[in-house]
């Protein structure tokens, strides 16, 4: 069954020049680094072995927080390698939102950055993890320090296409975030389409600049790189000028909506700073048509943009070439996400769940391999999302509205769920409602997301007091900032008497976020 294991199939796909550089990166103090293909091999190997020696239970949790390093990708290799589930965790979360993600998720082992050890350590002994180690973004940290003593050469433990190889926390539309889990067979199945949809070659370099505790930087980027044997130039940080001086030196480029924002913003992107890209990418948010067309005109380069999901990984993607299955239409339409991808099923249908016809707008459903295996330890809220159709297939409920045109593209018009995408980043409003509704003083709350030039949109809170309370926008959110992680903040706070409901007593959020649309014009 090894051959399930993904890193299996990734190794496979290394070129067969084990000392040509595979990562190439800069230390925090300037200093260039090469990673070979060998390095990544091997160095991925000795920690395998740290966590082959825990004697750790089959499909253990691998929490990690550190900061975006490529050792922290030597990590996730290492843990599939292990067979073990790696449950990636943004930096910017504070103590509540991680000691709810290792309580819920039971990590036997918890990796994080050497300046957080006294804190996160707490957390997981209290949770019951037994091993916590630290990994700095400059090679620091007892994780290397204890791989060190260990072999460099390991085979992949045996996986079936059905095992756990990580979990994403998504928030939910209500209560606390869920685990999304992902097989070897999702993440690889996926990996593959988009290596062939997307025309990647062998000497292919990625510009990396995502983070890489989310599906787009961690599956996407890496798996489409590493699949192929192709370099990446490693960026610790989106920085738009480190961008543009790596392009020359690069092919393919990809980046939420904000990161294209700002690249526009960059004076030095310019069509000789393009010459040697061959496509860029965009996901994870709706990327502007206004972007799209600058970017076009800027750039000669027409943005492929594409859509998925923490549980689905990629769904849908605009053309690279012609594509047989759409009569062999190779247009990259701005202000659609493409059609659906080789495998993937996507219907759409009505509030009752009958499939709708061509181009009307209605609630999106998908199934495929690449669909996940359910939330973690929440059954019931795995069986809510999923419909069985007249032939008994199951359809995953995205939340997500749109509809299909008649040559297939697929448009996102809006969302079921209540969810705002800030940066890339998504903001459930009842996590932070709940959080503000706790506070002395406050009746009640609505977060609303509203149009921004650069984050695409943020979280704009409206707050009610109880009678005779007063409050203060302004030492919310500074309260706020103790608690959440950062761009989970409402960029404005407003205190008003009452929220808007309708005759059912229902909050209209619509009649806010018009109320406040200009607010970042
Ligand atoms: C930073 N800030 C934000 C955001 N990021 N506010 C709202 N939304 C954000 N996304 C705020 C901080 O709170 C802080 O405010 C100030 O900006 C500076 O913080 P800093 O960390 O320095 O910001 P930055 O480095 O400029 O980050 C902006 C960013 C980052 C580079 C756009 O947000 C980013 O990397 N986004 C990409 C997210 C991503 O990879 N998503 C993929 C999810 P203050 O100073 O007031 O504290 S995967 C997915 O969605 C699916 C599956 C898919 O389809 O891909
Ligand atoms: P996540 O929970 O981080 O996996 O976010 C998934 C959500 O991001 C999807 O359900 C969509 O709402 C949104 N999304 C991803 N890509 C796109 C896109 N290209 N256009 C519009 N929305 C997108």
């Amino acid at each position: 069954m090894s051959q399930h294991n993904l890193y299996t199939a990734l190794r496979a796909a290394f070129p067969d020049d084990l000392d040509a550089v595979a990562v190439e990166t800069t230390a925090a103090d300037g200093t260039p680094l090469h990673y070979t293909w060998s390095d990544l091999d091997r160095a991925s190997a000795r920690i395998a072995n740290l966590l082959a020696s825990l004697d750790l239970p089959d499909g253990s949790r691998i929490a990690v927080q550190v900061e975006k390093s490529v050792e922290a990708l030597l990590l996730y290799l290492a843990t599939l390698r292990a067979g073990h589930a790696f449950l990636p965790l943004n930096t910017a979360y504070q103590s509540g939102e991680i000691e709810y993600f290792v309580g819920n998720a039971e990590p036997a082992v918890v990796v994080c950055s050497p300046a957080n050890f006294g804190w996160v350590s707490k957390i997981a002994f209290t949770a019951g993890t037994q091993h916590v180690f630290t990994l700095g973004d400059d090679r620091t940290g007892t994780l290397l320090e204890r791989a060190a003593h260990h072999g460099d050469t390991h085979l992949p433990v045996p996986r079936a296409a059905d095992d756990l190889a990580a979990i994403l926390y998504t928030s939910g539309t209500t209560g606390r975030s869920k685990g999304a889990m992902l097989t070897h067979g999702n993440l690889l199945s996926n990996a593959q389409v988009l290596k062939e949809y997307w025309g990647f070659r062998p000497d292919d370099v990625l510009i990396h600049a995502l983070p890489i505790f989310h599906v787009h930087g961690l599956f996407v980027a890496i798996h489409a790189a590493l699949l192929n044997g192709s370099k990446m130039i490693w960026l610790a940080r989106f920085d738009p000028r480190a961008v543009v001086a790596a392009m020359p030196r690069a092919t393919v480029f990809m980046g939420v909506p904000t990161l294209y924002v700002r690249l526009l913003a960059e004076p030095g992107l310019t069509r000789e700073a393009v010459r040697n890209m061959r496509l860029f990418i965009a996901g994870s948010a709706p990327l502007l048509i206004e972007t799209f067309r600058e970017w076009q005109q800027r750039t000669g380069h027409t943005i492929l943009e594409r859509y998925g999901m923490s549980e689905t990984i990629m769904l849908t993607s605009n053309p690279y070439t012609a594509d047989p299955r759409h009569g062999g239409q190779d247009e990259r339409r701005g202000g659609t996400v493409g059609f659906a991808l080789p495998g993937v099923g996507l219907r759409v249908v009505d509030d009752a769940g009958a499939p709708l016809p061509v181009g009307e707008i209605g609630n999106i459903q998908v199934r495929g391999p690449n669909v996940f295996k359910g939330y973690w330890r929440m059954p019931e809220k795995t069986q809510e999302e999923f419909s069985t159709d007249a032939d008994g297939l199951r359809w995953f409920k995205t939340g997500d509205v749109g509809r299909v045109d008649e040559r297939g593209y697929v448009s996102i018009v809006g969302r079921s769920k209540d969810l705002i995408i800030s940066g890339g980043y998504n903001v459930y409003p009842a996590e932070i409602e709940g959080y503000i509704n706790e506070m002395p003083g406050v009746a009640e709350s609505a977060l609303i997301g509203v149009p921004h030039p650069d984050f695409g949109e943020v979280g704009v809170a409206v707050i009610t007091p109880k009678p005779g309370a007063q409050l203060d926008g302004d030492a919310i959110v500074g309260r706020l900032k103790s608690q959440l992680a950062n761009f989970k903040i409402p960029k404005r706070c407003f205190i008003a008497p009452e929220l808007p409901r309708n005759a059912m007593g229902k909050v209209q959020k619509n009649l806010l976020r018009e109320q406040h649309k200009g607010l970042f014009a």
